[in-house]
């Protein structure tokens, strides 16, 4: 995506949100595979896009580490690579259909992708720098820097940090990535190297990766405690600040569009995407009346890693006027999609069933 304005312009598929820093949605799905395509993924960046010379380009890592290391990309690229599918969400995807929209990036449906994503596992990685007993998270940082946008805000500029529970850390599809879909990663999506944490909002998919940092006690940064936070109840106690981790099981409609025209009396096929953060789905349904009746949808791509799946229903209305759409995903776990938004989590986590308005004529 070398000039996603222009692109935005010539593509319905991308519309930049925010150009400066550059924050660009997508439409979300290629209907033919689950993979979404480089230039048809969403964007978003909290600071200008570092200019960064892969040839001397290093990964620091240190901290609560018996051996502090640099590596080069040769150093990362000369280590056994992998490959491995997931979707990206960011945690605010879908805020354009809260009641009353926040404020935060204007997101539709489309700020979330699923992509393959090549790189080395991170805790080969780590093993080479050889953690300390009493690790217990690491801090990821980026070259992208700047002041951030809240109120509540530092006086001075800050890179962007998230930090990953050492547990987390440490799973196989954790990856210090180089490519997405089979090409090396392009400056909007974080080159030379990316984190890549599957199951996880993509907040902790840090770009543009240069340090990590291996610490003894919770990191307290901006996008851990400011942004990418919300109230949790949990054990009787008064609601706590917790940053955002796993990804929430959901399913979104991509056909039709919002106040798609659909013929009477024709066949209408109804389709989209649905993910978790790791267990298997169970199955996705559609409403056609307000969520009273559902009806089973087929899946159309296989259960694979972190990757979304494709699924469809095929719908054929007969009444003339206004009516709206619903999915709902469920895992093998019981979970299913809410019908309502849970108003702790203010602009973020965004998984109820949400009703695409369509027209029959
Ligand atoms: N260094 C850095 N990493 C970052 C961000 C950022 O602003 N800077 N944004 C995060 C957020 S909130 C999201 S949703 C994803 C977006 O990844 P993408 O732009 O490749 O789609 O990157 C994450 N990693
Ligand atoms: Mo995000």
């Amino acid at each position: 995506m070398t000039n996603p304005t222009a692109l935005s312009e010539s593509s319905p598929k991308l519309k930049v949100r925010i150009h400066k820093p550059l924050n660009v949605e997508a439409s979300f799905l290629n209907p033919h595979s689950p993979i979404t395509a480089a230039e048809h993924f969403f964007v978003r960046n909290h600071f200008p896009i570092p200019e960064i010379d892969a040839a001397s380009w290093r990964l620091e890592i240190g901290g609560a580490v018996n051996n502090p290391i640099s590596l080069s990309l040769e150093d990362l690229k000369a280590m056994p690579a992998t490959t491995h599918q997931c979707v990206l969400e960011c945690a605010g995807n879908g805020r354009l259909f809260l009641p009353n929209v926040p404020e935060g990036v204007q997101w539709g449906l489309g700020a979330a992708g699923c992509a393959a994503w090549t790189g080395v596992p991170l805790r080969d990685v780590l093993a080479r720098a050889g953690l300390k007993p009493d690790a217990t998270e690491l801090v990821f940082e980026g070259a992208d820097h700047g002041i951030p946008e809240k109120q509540l805000k530092p006086k001075n500029e800050i890179s962007y940090a998230r930090s990953v529970p050492l547990e987390v850390t440490l799973k196989p599809e954790v990856l210090v990535a180089w490519q997405m879909n089979g090409e090396d990663l392009s400056p909007e999506h974080g080159s030379p190297v990316r984190l890549i944490v599957p199951g996880w909002y993509s907040v902790a998919s840090v770009k543009w990766l240069t340090k990590i940092t291996a610490i003894t006690r919770p990191f307290l940064g901006y996008f851990q405690t400011v942004e990418y936070t919300y109230w949790a109840h949990r054990g009787g106690l008064q609601p706590e600040r917790i940053p955002i981790t796993e990804i929430f099981l959901k399913s979104q409609i991509a056909h039709p569009v919002l106040h798609q025209q659909i013929r009477a009396g024709e066949a209408c096929r109804v389709y989209g995407a649905a993910w978790t953060a790791g267990v298997p789905l169970a199955g996705v349904e559609v409403s056609t009346d307000k969520g009273v009746t559902w009806h089973h949808a087929e899946f159309d791509s296989p259960a694979e890693d972190h990757a979304w799946r494709l699924w469809h229903w095929d719908w054929k209305p007969v009444d003339i006027g206004n009516h709206s759409l619903m999915s709902r995903a469920s895992d093998i776990e019981g979970r299913t999609q809410p019908a309502q938004h849970n108003e702790d989590y203010e602009s973020y986590l965004i998984d109820h069933t949400i009703s695409i308005p369509v027209e029959v004529v």
